[in-house]
């Protein structure tokens, strides 16, 4: 049949609540996840901690921070790059095709798991929260890095707590890279910065505020919302930069917070990249809407800009209008080599949407709240259950449809899906939510791969992908992390 959107359970025997399939049978067939086999062989094989530390990070008292600490035990050394002065973990650089094994050793004192955001691993490597290990405990990951060389991230997945534990400081960068994309003399070195763009809130002893106890602004539904940015863990953050072009890779690693980015003087962005690396070729946007989980890479050329002068990278907060910066890049020496933009970046080797299984009838999800809590197709997340309409088969082509038209508590909610890159193929808004819309729309970089795809309220969006390679139980889920946290996320089957 041409669409699987509505069939029946392959297995009705299985069948549970609200007509969910229990998969527990499925969950533990990977002989014993989390423990190293002896049939891979890693190129790199890292430790990786998340544990207590403290940070300076404003003047005054130092600020208790949760942090990921890693090192490489076997391998380039380079695999491992610490971000100065920050609570954010090393940026862990890995070149495509290498295997990779990761040790995660949990010195906190609530369960926890890793999932790596944008990589294409197997299922035990993906950081599923019922792989949730306890303090003092160690899972073990392998995977090979399949991914195009780009911008992708780290960070906790356990159930009901990725929320806090991200935002007390557990995230870091992963930076893919191959030589086809080195051929292509883009700034590097020096000249390749990441800005990781989190919102946080401090109390008088340099704390971090979290939504707990009541405190905090935005809320359990709303997600949670500081009133300070910080860049790469470091507030008033400042790039000191020469007349050259640069590749800044922008990251929103805030819970909640949506962007819209902005140079001061209205100088357009050129983008190079998004989540599933670079586009095929540079595009050009007035300004940049990023959503929690997304990532866009940006060819910014300061070569005109005069020694001394300061461009300002603003936030124009999408709901009340108000701006404010979140970075500066101050023009500090003269540099006489000069780089340009290449025409041609990638290829994208994109899909058509006629060659989807379901082309004509999109598997549709739609996301709404209800009783205080958000839900994907009326339904909460389950630890180990799929209903469904969320069982696809290894090496099919499919449209979604993710629908943000709830008559209630309408939202922006950021979603992502696990175990693949997609293309946006299709947006569509409400007419009556037209003019809430057009605040954003012309930041959207829709062009390349992604993981995370932003819906506004009354909007409702069509992406494309494949399922290769690795079967298994996967996630899709709101990355508003407090939306996620509180159920906006379900699992789906890869079955073979
Ligand atoms: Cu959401």
């Amino acid at each position: 049949m041409g669409g699987l959107a509505g069939c029946a359970p392959r297995d009705s025997s299985h069948s549970g609540t609200h007509g969910s399939r229990n998969i527990f049978s499925f969950l533990n067939r990977s002989p014993s996840p989390g423990t190293p086999s002896d049939d891979f062989t890693p190129d790199v094989e890292i430790a990786l901690r998340a544990t207590l530390d403290e940070v300076q990070i404003l003047a005054g008292p130092p600020t208790t921070v949760w942090r990921f600490q890693a090192e490489v035990l076997q391998g380039r050394p380079d695999a491992v790059v610490e971000i100065p002065d920050s609570y954010l973990g090393p940026t862990l650089h890995f070149r495509r095709g290498e295997a990779i094994r990761i040790h995660f050793t949990h010195d906190l004192d609530e369960p926890s798991i890793v999932h790596w955001h944008g990589l294409h691993v197997p299922e035990a490597a993906d950081g599923h929260p019922r792989f949730a290990i306890s303090e003092g405990e160690t899972f073990t990951y392998e995977f090979k890095v399949l991914n195009r060389p780009g911008t992708y991230w780290y960070h906790p997945h356990p159930h009901g707590r990725t929320g806090p534990q991200a935002y007390y400081g557990l995230a870091g960068l992963l930076i893919v890279s191959d030589e086809e994309e080195a051929a292509l003399d883009l700034p590097e070195g020096p000249y390749d910065v990441p800005l990781v763009i989190q919102d946080r809130m401090f109390d008088e002893e340099n704390q971090l505020i979290y939504l707990e106890g009541g405190r905090g602004r935005g809320g359990p539904m709303i997600g949670f919302l500081g009133d300070r940015i910080l860049i790469n863990g470091r507030p008033n953050f400042t790039l000191d930069a020469a007349t050259h072009p640069y590749r800044l890779r922008l990251l929103n690693g805030s819970n909640a917070r949506i962007y819209k980015l902005a140079w001061h003087d209205d100088r357009p962005f050129q983008v190079i990249g998004t989540d599933g690396g670079l586009l095929a070729h540079p595009v050009q946007r007035p300004y940049l809407t990023l959503s929690p989980g997304e990532r866009v890479e940006l060819w910014a050329d300061f070569s005109a800009d005069p020694v001394g002068s300061e461009i300002i990278l603003e936030n124009h907060d999408i709901d009340t209008g108000e701006t404010f910066p979140i970075a500066q890049v101050r023009i500090a020496r003269e540099e006489t080599t000069t780089l340009s933009l290449p025409t041609e970046l990638s290829s994208l080797n994109g899909h058509q949407e006629q060659d989807a299984v379901n082309w004509q009838n999109p598997r549709t999800f739609d996301m709404e709240m209800r009783h205080m809590t958000w839900l994907l197709n009326g339904r909460t997340f389950e630890m180990e259950e799929v209903a469904p309409n969320e069982i696809v088969r290894l090496g099919d082509l499919e449209v979604w449809e993710f629908v943000n038209e709830s008559r209630h508590m309408l939202m922006p909610h950021p979603m992502h899906v696990h175990a693949v890159q997609f293309q946006v193929i299709q947006r569509e808004v409400l007419p009556e939510f037209a003019a809430q819309y057009d605040v954003v729309k012309d930041g959207y970089v829709d062009e390349g791969w992604k993981d995370t795809v932003l819906l506004m309220p009354g909007e409702r969006v069509k992406i494309l992908m494949k399922f290769e390679k690795y079967t298994g139980l996967f996630l899709y889920h709101c990355h508003n992390l407090e939306h996620e946290d509180r159920g906006m996320m379900r699992n789906f089957l890869i079955e073979p």
